[in-house]
C-alpha cells in the first residue's frame, strides 16, 4: 500500500468535498499463465499487484455526483438518475458503467463523489480497468449498504466493461483484482469462478515484468473478434464453451474450420492444459518445466492466436537468448503491454539491463522494467 497516493486522494477529496471519504485500494494484477483461456470457461493462474487504483469516496448531499481522477486533474460531473455514456476511450464510462449496472442489479445508489488515483502504467496489461471498477463498485456497496457479495460485484464490473467499454472481457481481471491473496497467485477455474490459492515463492528466480510501453489500436477489436471466433467454433462442436473439448475433438470439425481459426481454438485447448501442468510444476518446485510452458504459451500466443506484437516477440527472444530466463510470455490481452519473465534472481540486473539497451536499439524507444509484489485484493484502507 502506497501511503503517499493515500494521502493525496484524502486530502484531495477533503479539501473538495469538505467531508471524510471512506478509503478503497483495488490492485491491478499479473498473470503467470493462462491466456485467452477465461471467456472459454478454462483456467488462469494470475495474482493480484502493489500497484493499483486509490478511491476516497463519500455521500453527495447535492443533486449530482462528482468523480475526480486526481493524475489527469480532470473532473465528471453527472446524475445518478441521468447515465450517459460519454465518449470512447474515456475513463468516465467505467463509472457509468458500474453505477448503471448496480441499478440493473435492482440496487438504490443516491448522488456520490469521489476521488481516485492509480499507479498501473496504463495499457501495460496489467489491468488498471479491472483495478477502477472494482474499486468504484466495493467504494459504492460499503457506501449505500448494497449488500452485494465480492463474487456479485466483480460480475458488475465485468458487465460495466461489456456494455459501457465495449470490450467482451472475461473474469479473469476483476476476479484476481477482487479475491487476490498476498504472496500468493490464484488458479482459477473460470467455469465455476472458484480457485486455488498458490504461494509464491521460487527462492533463486523471480517474476520481473517487462513493458514494451506500447499499445496497438486494434487490441479492442481484435480481442472481441477472438472472442467471437471461439463462441462459433464452442457453438459448432455443440457445447458450451472450449473447455469443454480436447484436441481429438476439434479435430472432427477441422475441414468446416479455416486453417487459422483451428489454430485460435486449438491454441485455447493447449493453454488450458498448460495451466493445469503449470499448477503442477508449481506444485512441485519444477521451475524448469513452469518456464518452458511460459514459453510455450508464448509460442502458441504469437503463432497460433495471433495477439502478440513485434515488441512482445522482441523481448521474449531476449529473455529466450540469455540463458537464465527460465521462461518469458507476452501478458494480458495482447497487442503491447508487458512480459512476464521468470529469471534467476542474481543474473536479473544484467539481463535487465541488456533488454533495456537492446530494446532501445530496435526501437528507439525504453521499455520499463517493474518488480512486483503480490497482494490483497480490493479492500477497505485506513
Ligand atoms: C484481458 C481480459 F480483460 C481478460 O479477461 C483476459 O481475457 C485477458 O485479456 C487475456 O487472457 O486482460
Amino acid at each position: 500500500m502506497k501511503i503517499l497516493l493515500t494521502t493525496r486522494v484524502k486530502s484531495s477529496f477533503i479539501s473538495k468535498f469538505n467531508t471524510n471519504p471512506i478509503m478503497v485500494f483495488s490492485p491491478g494484477r499479473i498473470n503467470i499463465i493462462g491466456e485467452h483461456t477465461d471467456y472459454n470457461e478454462g483456467f488462469v493462474f494470475p495474482a493480484a499487484i502493489d500497484m493499483g487504483i486509490y478511491v476516497a469516496m463519500g455521500r453527495s448531499d447535492s443533486d449530482k455526483s462528482t468523480v475526480h481522477a486526481l493524475d489527469m486533474e480532470e473532473s465528471f460531473d453527472f446524475s445518478v438518475s441521468n447515465l450517459k455514456v460519454v465518449e470512447t476511450g474515456s475513463w468516465k464510462n467505467y463509472i457509468i458503467g458500474i453505477v448503471s449496472e448496480i441499478q440493473k442489479a435492482g440496487k438504490l445508489v443516491t448522488e456520490f463523489n469521489a476521488v481516485f488515483i492509480g499507479d498501473i502504467p496504463g495499457g501495460a496489461g496489467l489491468s488498471s480497468s479491472a483495478a477502477l471498477e472494482n474499486s468504484m463498485v466495493f467504494g459504492l456497496n460499503e457506501l449505500f449498504n448494497l449488500g452485494l457479495s465480492k463474487s456479485e460485484l466483480i460480475l458488475i464490473s465485468q458487465k460495466a466493461e461489456h456494455s459501457y467499454v465495449g470490450v467482451k472481457c472475461g473474469i479473469m481481471d476483476q476476479y484476481a483484482s477482487m479475491f487476490g491473496v498476498k504472496k500468493n497467485a490464484l488458479l482459477l477455474d473460470c467455469r465455476t469462478v472458484k480457485s486455488k490459492p498458490y504461494p509464491i515463492n521460487f527462492e533463486k528466480h523471480q517474476l520481473v515484468l517487462i513493458n514494451t510501453n506500447v499499445k496497438h489500436s486494434l487490441s479492442d477489436s481484435a480481442y472481441n473478434d477472438r472472442h467471437s471466433v471461439c463462441e462459433s467454433i464452442a457453438e459448432m462442436l455443440n457445447v458450451k464453451a472450449l473447455r469443454d473439448v480436447n484436441a481429438y475433438d476439434l479435430e472432427g470439425v477441422k475441414d468446416q474450420l479455416t486453417p487459422e481459426n483451428y489454430q485460435k481454438a486449438l491454441y485455447v485447448i493447449q493453454e488450458n492444459n498448460r495451466v493445469v501442468q503449470a499448477s503442477k510444476a508449481i506444485e512441485d518446485g519444477n521451475l524448469k518445466l513452469l518456464g518452458e510452458l511460459i514459453y510455450a504459451s508464448h509460442e502458441g500466443l504469437q503463432h497460433q492466436y495471433k495477439v502478440s506484437c513485434e515488441e512482445l516477440d522482441f523481448l521474449v527472444e531476449q529473455a529466450k537468448s540469455n540463458g537464465h530466463v527460465l521462461g518469458a510470455r507476452m501478458m494480458g490481452g495482447g497487442f503491447g503491454g508487458c512480459t512476464i519473465n521468470l529469471v534467476a534472481k542474481e543474473h536479473t540486473e544484467t539481463f535487465t539491463s541488456q533488454v533495456t539497451q537492446a530494446y532501445k536499439n530496435t526501437f528507439k524507444k525504453a521499455c520499463s522494467i517493474y518488480f512486483v509484489e503480490l497482494s490483497n485484493g480490493t479492500q477497505i484502507i485506513a
